[in-house]
């Protein structure tokens, strides 16, 4: 039984432009929900997205009225004890869609069930196999020398040694030519990523795709529009450079007609998209009797849905891409009282009960949208 459900939206500046196919990011708007039950156990979620809506389906702001108005009352009239599994099962009969509120939601529980048991939220979700996630950084600022030098900087830290580009903004020989370029500076040792977020048409998925394979590209992720699943097969069949299915993969449902039609040699698994952790324990098992490799994607979430991803993605058996979560790292600004551990181009996955974060909540109080 729960006491109270609190949505909050958080307003904070990026690093530098976070140039994608579909918008360029100057700030972040974090979704953060904050449960209390009845006990005063308080479980932490996020849903956050990426542009309002220049990217999903699902807006913050979409999302925050829709926990206010439905998610939350629902919780609250909730009489008996219920498990989470129980509680999940309400929420969806009374409820369609809202993937990103469903996880951050479902987080939330988690987050609550493992403080109870005094265990972290992995061993929730059957236990972790890894201490340790590889974690890439997105270069996205637009320019080739820019990129350039921010991914050295990134190797002597010892934050990242691999690099996703966000193309398809630009014209296609354009990209094509600054992402070559940034795999030329680098050397073979680094792995270099290219994201053209659904930007190319089939035929562009041809020509370029070609040119990254030829070049030393080793993955491409989601370069047809979402619906087109049947390209994105041929691409699958017709390449040797890995493929990735990002935005095409919506939660269990759509991995397993993915992998019905092995659309992909690789899947993007976001915990938001999945509609929670639990759905992308289920993605990541569908991945696995189809052989399709398995890589940690991020909605660019700050520190609360980047270690929720952390905990789910530390039980996948396999991770062969690697993940993405530097989302933290985006950010000017922390809500956490002790920073998330980033050394040795890994992200440590804590031990601590629950998510294993201390929310600095005066930190949130000033950051907060207040109108
Ligand atoms: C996406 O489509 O992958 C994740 C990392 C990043 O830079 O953008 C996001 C969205
Ligand atoms: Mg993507």
């Amino acid at each position: 039984m729960y006491k109270s459900v609190e949505t909050i939206l958080v307003d904070i500046p990026t690093i530098r432009p976070h140039k994608l196919s579909v918008t360029t990011m100057q700030t972040q708007t974090l979704v953060l929900v904050k449960v209390t039950a009845e006990n005063g156990v308080v479980g932490w979620g996020e849903a956050t997205t990426i542009g309002g809506l220049n990217y999903g389906e699902e807006s913050p702001e979409s999302v925050k009225a829709n926990i206010d108005t439905y998610f939350a009352p629902l919780l609250l009239s909730i009489k008996k004890s219920l498990n989470v599994a129980q509680t999940l099962t309400l929420i969806r009969k009374s409820i369609n869609g809202n993937r990103f509120a469903k996880c951050a939601i479902q987080t939330a529980l988690l987050d609550i069930q493992a403080k109870k048991l005094n265990l972290p939220l992995s061993e929730v979700l059957g236990g972790r196999l890894r201490d340790r996630l590889p974690v890439l950084w997105t270069l996205a600022s637009g320019d080739t020398d820019k990129d350039i030098a921010e991914a050295k900087k990134m190797i002597e830290l010892k934050r990242h040694n691999i690099f996703k580009l966000k193309i398809g903004s630009n014209a296609l020989q354009h990209d094509v030519d600054h992402v070559i370029a940034i795999k030329k500076a680098l050397g073979t040792d680094i792995s270099i990523r290219v994201d053209v977020n659904r930007a190319w048409s089939e035929l562009e998925c041809i020509q370029g795709i070609q040119q990254l394979q030829d070049g030393g590209i080793d993955l491409i992720e989601q370069p047809c529009a979402i619906e087109q699943t049947n390209v994105l097969g041929r691409l699958t069949q017709r390449f040797d450079v890995a493929i990735m299915a990002d935005e095409a993969l919506t939660g269990p449902d759509s991995a397993y007609r993915l992998a019905q039609q092995h659309a992909a040699d690789v899947f993007a698994v976001k915990v938001e998209q999945s509609g929670g952790l639990i759905e992308a324990c289920e993605v990541a098992k569908i991945a696995k009797l189809a052989g399709i490799d398995l890589y940690g994607g991020t909605m660019l979430e700050g520190p609360i849905g980047t270690i929720a991803s952390a905990h789910a993605f530390s039980t996948f058996d396999s991770l062969a891409f690697g993940t993405e979560l530097f989302g933290p790292l985006l950010l000017t600004e922390d809500i956490l009282k002790t920073p998330l551990q980033y050394e040795n181009f890994e992200l440590v996955v804590p031990q601590a009960a629950g998510l294993g974060i201390e929310i600095d909540e005066d930190k949130i109080e000033q950051l907060r949208r207040k109108a």
